[in-house]
């Protein structure tokens, strides 16, 4: 009878060769030790990140990037305070949704305190608020062919409207919020009005800001130049941005 000891004795030289300890291959873990080794991955990508007290936010939080999309249509649009937007929910999922802004006022909300980091070299803490990004994507029934969201925003860069993607690990994390308030205000122009994106273990480039539209789809490839981000097409960045 070959059991799994007599098959590792038999092939153990060549197999643990080069690797300081079993761990170093997961291939060779027995089903319990793969399951600690698979959960203590995840755990560290579902960690929460730090939040912070509210008397430590920043004084001053910087805009950066668009400052204001300035385009007709988004113009039109916060000219009647966004009473005529609406997110749109769409690709891999069972409901299609058109969200208005009340309608994500409405949903449950989350809260949070957290840093921001921006890659150019600059943090700032502010609050966030809105419904998390999970409940929104449970409501459209997202399919299980889903692999990543794609956020669909109002500004451009040239001819090419903002976009970025992130996967379903970061799209159900508890502090993913799709964010209509900042410090206990309606978001501004500046930092992503009507609806911005908070994706906390994520550097500043994922936080999409002016979302129009949110797409479930199963591969990057079609996105854009199919690195699955604007800076990450047309500049090299990366594509995952965990922190
Ligand atoms: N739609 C859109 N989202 C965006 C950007 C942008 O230019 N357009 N810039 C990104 C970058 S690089 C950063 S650091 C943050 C800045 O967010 P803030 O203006 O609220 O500080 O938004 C991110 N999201
Ligand atoms: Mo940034």
């Amino acid at each position: 009878m070959i059991t799994r000891r007599t098959l590792l004795a038999g092939t153990g030289a060549t197999l643990l060769a080069g690797c300081d300890s079993f761990t170093d291959n997961p291939a060779l873990l027995s089903a319990e030790d793969a399951h600690r080794f698979l959960q203590r991955s995840i755990t560290g990508r579902a960690a929460l990140a730090r939040q912070f007290r509210p008397e430590q936010r920043s004084p001053i939080f910087r805009v950066n990037g668009t400052a204001n999309p300035d385009t007709p249509e988004y113009n039109a649009l916060a000219a009647n305070r966004f009473a005529d937007w609406r997110l749109r929910v769409d690709g891999l999922v069972a409901r299609p949704l058109s969200l208005s802004l009340a309608q994500i006022q409405s949903l449950p909300q989350r809260a949070q305190i957290t840093r921001h980091d921006c890659v150019e070299g600059w943090s700032a803490i502010g609050k966030w608020q809105g419904p998390r990004l999970e409940t929104v994507l449970q409501l459209a029934g997202i399919r299980d062919t889903a692999r990543y969201i794609v956020l669909h925003c109002a500004d451009r860069f040239g001819s090419t409207p903002y976009y970025e993607s992130i996967d379903l690990i970061d799209a159900f994390h508890p502090q993913t919020l799709l964010a209509w308030a900042m410090n206990d205000a309606t978001l501004s122009v500046g930092h992503g009005a009507p609806l911005r994106l908070r994706v906390e273990r994520q550097l500043g480039y994922k936080q999409a800001k002016y979302i129009m539209r949110i797409e479930a789809v199963a591969s990057l490839a079609a996105i854009g130049a199919g690195k699955g981000g604007y800076w990450e097409d047309s500049n090299g960045y990366e594509w995952y941005a965990g922190i």
